[in-house]
């Protein structure tokens, strides 16, 4: 038992330390939800009043007693809040004596279920777009784009997160370029999640096919038993707690229509999974990845700004995508090599897609004029069978030892624990890189991502020892600001971790070595941001290799060891300044 708590334990940190970038709206994402909010969209006001409307309340006839009950009960929740509640993609917050309830149910989901549950499943939303892309919308919808099959996987999805979902897609998607809505059950343990949902799912005036699967599969294969079931020329994935806008998929469909290689996904917003509220996201982040192989949001960078002319209505083209919500022409789905079958539960897959596009000769968008809002977690509610991090490592590992070639020493140095678990069969991964004769992974990091973390050009990577002290550069789990720390030498990476790039920045993923700003003998090397593209001459350090000494080139100082210090200080080649870098390459 005691072992078994440890592990829960563990993965609970893990899960929690896997989730943490979750991507934080700009300020100036605020300012345009605030200037947006009373901007009413004359298509949902219609739709407004469901709650009022006596016969949504009501259940078919021929329904089962069983059925029926728990069906009215749902409906009946819908109506315990205002009409008003979270209209516009406002949030709203439980009244005062139900905090303990909200708290408690909090769990189920991870977000608000009781905040969830005020707000109408039909709510409306301001309609984000800029002027640009509503102009270019005019022209989108006299053209005839091919039908899309849309694939939603949940497990123990809530009710209210659910339906929302379906009903912002029925009701701001053009009828007649949705082919089908696909649902996969990933068999949730939720009674109200077989019978009472295929019962409600008749009243959506388009065709919703819904499978229960028999065995826990995972978000992946989840995916995969939607899409061979689809008839629509493109496919479209989306989560199963989002809320689509106005316009949002006659773009996404434009895309893809006239270039079947590319894959194409809307900017993401942020639904808060406390109040509900619908906060817009800046049209300038892009999809990257760091050593652990997280996916993380970034700013986009100056030159694909101007490759786009400076029009945010163009499209970006980004290295990764979220994961979650992207279309893509269901042929060149197949023909890529869809999803990775051996990809288990949750994680992983967007990072391999993503590489895969790019390598294999397709190209990967975020699409602004495209805006679809998700409710960002902090933790998975759901079980890992398997163990969380043992899962998460298989996927990642099976990413990196099929696509990444010598960069995935970045991610093995980063998560050594990922060594030891069984990645599994490979080769029909790799047979498939071969057939499609894909691209290396340094020319995806040289032409499609020069701005990654993980730099393409490098000089070591691993541990940093000093040779007077006899320990080892560590982040000290500290980031941007903080001075970086010598610790006695472990040999497992992570925190001590350290790349000698090809520009000369020493860096521990996204965190660079650099002077203080105002330059004084003695003091502490820092760990800064990298910068991402041109680097900051704050950062660059030449290691004179016949010595072992790294010398900052802006200041002409050098690293060195002071008890568990690190300072720049004049160099003198003392055992001090002397540093012995681990897989140094010639
Ligand atoms: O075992 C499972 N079976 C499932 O059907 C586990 C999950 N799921 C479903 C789940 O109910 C949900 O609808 O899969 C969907 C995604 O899982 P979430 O919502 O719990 O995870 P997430 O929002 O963190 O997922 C992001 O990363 C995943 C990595 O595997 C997938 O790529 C998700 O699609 C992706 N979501 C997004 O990109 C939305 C934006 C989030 C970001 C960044
Ligand atoms: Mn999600």
């Amino acid at each position: 038992i005691a072992t078994s708590i440890v592990w829960v334990l563990v993965d609970v940190i893990i899960l929690f330390y896997y989730l943490e970038p979750s991507p934080t709206p700009s300020p100036e994402a605020h300012r345009g939800i605030r200037a947006g909010r009373h901007v009413e969209n004359s298509a949902n006001k219609e739709l407004h009043d469901d709650k009022n409307n006596e016969d949504h309340r009501k259940v078919d006839m021929d329904v089962d007693p069983d059925t029926k009950r728990i069906l009215e009960r749902l409906l009946s929740i819908q109506s315990f809040g205002a009409p008003h509640h979270g209209q516009g993609g406002t949030g709203v917050s439980v009244p005062e004596d139900q905090k303990k309830e909200q708290d408690k149910r909090f769990l189920e989901n991870q977000f608000n279920v009781l905040a969830s549950e005020m707000i109408s499943i039909n709510r409306s939303l301001p309609d984000y777009r800029s002027e640009s892309c509503k102009s270019n919308a005019q022209g989108l919808s006299t053209q005839i784009l091919p039908k899309t099959s849309i694939i939603i996987v949940f497990h123990n999805e809530a009710w209210s997160t659910l339906l929302r979902t379906l009903h912002s897609v029925v009701n701001r998607s053009p009828r007649h370029m949705i082919e089908e809505i696909i649902l996969i059950d990933d068999k949730s343990d939720r009674e109200y999640l077989r019978k009472p949902l295929d019962v409600y799912l008749r009243r959506f005036p388009v065709s919703i096919q819904i499978v229960h699967l028999p065995e826990r599969s995972g978000l992946i294969r989840a995916r995969l038993t939607g899409s061979a079931m689809a008839k629509g020329k493109i496919l479209l994935f989306l989560d199963a707690h989002v809320e689509v806008t106005e316009g949002w998929l006659e773009p996404l469909l434009e895309r893809v229509a006239k270039d079947r290689k590319r894959v194409v996904a809307p900017i993401i917003d942020v639904i808060s999974d406390d109040t509900f509220e619908y906060v817009t996201a800046s049209d300038t982040t892009w999809g990257g990845f760091n050593w652990h192989l997280n996916f993380r949001w970034y700013p986009v960078p100056k030159r694909e700004l101007a490759r786009r002319g400076n029009d945010r209505s163009v499209p970006i083209q980004t290295p990764t995508i979220a994961g979650g919500l992207f279309a893509i022409d269901k042929q060149f789905f197949y023909d890529i090599g869809s999803y990775d079958e051996g990809m288990q539960v949750w994680g992983g897959e967007n990072l391999e897609i993503s590489f895969r596009v790019w390598m294999c000769g397709g190209s990967l968008e975020i699409h602004p004029c495209s805006r679809v809002g998700h409710v960002f977690r902090k933790q998975t509610p759901y079980t890992f069978p398997g163990g969380t991090a043992k899962v998460i490592h298989h996927n990642a590992a099976r990413t990196a030892e099929v696509w990444m070639d010598e960069y995935k020493a970045f991610f093995y140095k980063m998560v050594p624990a990922a060594r030891n678990v069984d990645a599994g069969d490979l080769s029909a991964r790799v047979q498939l890189r071969n057939n499609l004769q894909c691209k290396s992974f340094k020319w995806y990091l040289e032409n499609i991502y020069p701005e990654a973390p993980l730099p393409s050009e490098f000089k070591s990577l691993g541990a940093v020892t000093n040779e007077k002290e006899q320990t080892c550069l560590d982040t000290n789990g500290k980031k941007d600001g903080q001075p970086v720390g010598l610790q006695n030498c472990h040999g497992a990476g992570g925190n001590q971790a350290w790349a000698l790039t090809g520009k000369g920045e020493i860096r521990s993923d996204d965190l660079c070595l650099s002077s203080g700003a105002a330059y004084q003998i003695g003091d502490a090397v820092r760990m800064e941001k990298c910068s991402a593209g041109r680097s900051n001459p704050k950062h660059i350090f030449k290691l004179k290799s016949e010595s072992g000494v790294l010398m900052h080139v802006k200041t002409g100082k050098c690293v060195a060891a002071k008890g568990n210090e690190v300072l720049l200080n004049e160099c003198d080649e003392s055992k001090a300044q002397k540093w012995l870098l681990e897989g140094l390459r010639p």
